[in-house]
């Protein structure tokens, strides 16, 4: 039976691309044969670290926002990733048998210095914790969005470095991405890669007339509804791709595509994405709001799964360090 683990960070508030490249996804997936491990990852989250209190309302929110969406602690494990200090053993062993190459080719980091981001060396060692992650338990998929798929393979890569030095240690993982491709990348107010340190976000649960002032910050150009266009490069369409279903996603494309009097105008298509997410996301806004009156239900279940997760993570780090001639 496979091993899938995945995981968040805490770092701002859960957006739709989060919740389409990955969360949607993971609870999907514990329906399948297989032990499911996701984390909350926290260490990550310090390399961009607004302080311990907005830290740990953070942590707290990724741990709501995945057991309202569904994840059901009887199918798979939720845990801080802090609360198995072992990855971080297991990041400088595979530190010491990866080269700064690697580490320099990183999109994700050369996107986030383009940005203006003034990098701390954990934003630049980032991908070797990751790696600590995925390896410390032996994963062997690691359902991601797009923008994390170089991640994974820089795993692959590292497991690889470590098991040729020392032996076969560490698993092989693959990456699995959202069988349909708008999900695997989708797209910000902006139209750049929805990102929390982009400040280009729509939050899960945002509703009402926050919901409406954010999609109301969708780019759009000044050309008239009438004028024919092509949906597929329209930012409120390719959001909207991910509410509506096929049929009705199809018949808005037909009249945006042919213009003319009945074509509808960019402040349709924002109004119908509006209704779209506050529908898709009411029950799991409901579920929600039920579970924060209840913070010793969050913090049990995040309990009980770093103790399943740990154990886990210490027979590999044995068995790492074993090899590699530290006992
Ligand atoms: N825009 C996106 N489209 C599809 N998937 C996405 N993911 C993130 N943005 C999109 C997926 O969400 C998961 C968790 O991501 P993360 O929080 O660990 O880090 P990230 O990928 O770097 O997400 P952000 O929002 O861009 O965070 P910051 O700005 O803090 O770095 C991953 O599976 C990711 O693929």
């Amino acid at each position: 039976m496979p091993t899938i683990l995945s995981g968040v960070q805490p770092s701002g508030q859960l957006h739709l691309g989060n919740y389409f490249g990955a969360l949607a996804q993971h609870v999907a997936l514990q329906h399948e044969p297989g032990e499911h491990f996701y984390f909350i990852a926290d260490y990550h989250a310090l390399t961009t670290s607004k302080g311990a209190a907005e830290l740990r309302e953070r942590v707290r929110d990724v741990a709501l926002s995945y057991l309202a969406l569904g994840l059901d602690p009887a199918k798979a494990v939720l845990f801080r990733q802090s609360d198995v200090p072992e990855v971080t053993e297991l990041a400088w062993l595979l530190a010491c048998v990866t080269g700064m190459g690697l580490l320099e080719r990183a999109h994700s980091y050369k996107d986030k210095l383009a940005h203006g981001i003034r990098p701390s060396v954990g934003l630049f060692t980032y991908p070797l914790l990751m790696a600590a992650d995925i390896l410390a338990y032996d994963s062997d998929q690691v359902p991601v969005g797009k923008d994390q798929v170089q991640h994974v393979e820089m795993a692959q890569d590292m497991a690889g470095y470590f098991n040729g030095a020392y032996g076969e240690v560490f698993k092989r993982p693959e990456a699995r991405l959202p069988a349909a491709a708008a999900e695997a990348k989708v797209p910000g107010l902006d139209g750049e890669k929805m990102s929390k340190s982009y400040g280009n976000t729509i939050w899960i649960f945002e509703s009402g007339k926050a919901l409406k002032k954010r999609i109301g910050a969708i780019v759009t150009d000044s050309r008239p509804p009438e004028e024919p266009k092509d949906p597929e490069g329209l930012v409120p369409c390719q959001l909207l791709k991910l509410f509506l279903s096929a049929e009705e996603y199809a018949q808005w494309c037909e009249r945006i595509r042919a213009g003319g009097p009945g074509a509808p105008g960019y402040g349709h298509l924002k109004l119908r994405l509006q209704e779209a997410i506050e529908q898709h996301f009411a029950a799991a806004r409901a579920e929600r709001e039920r579970l924060v009156q209840h913070p010793e239900q969050v913090e049990r279940v995040l309990r009980d799964g770093a103790a399943v997760a740990r154990a886990r993570a210490r027979a590999t780090r044995d068995r790492a360090l074993q090899a590699c001639g530290l006992r």
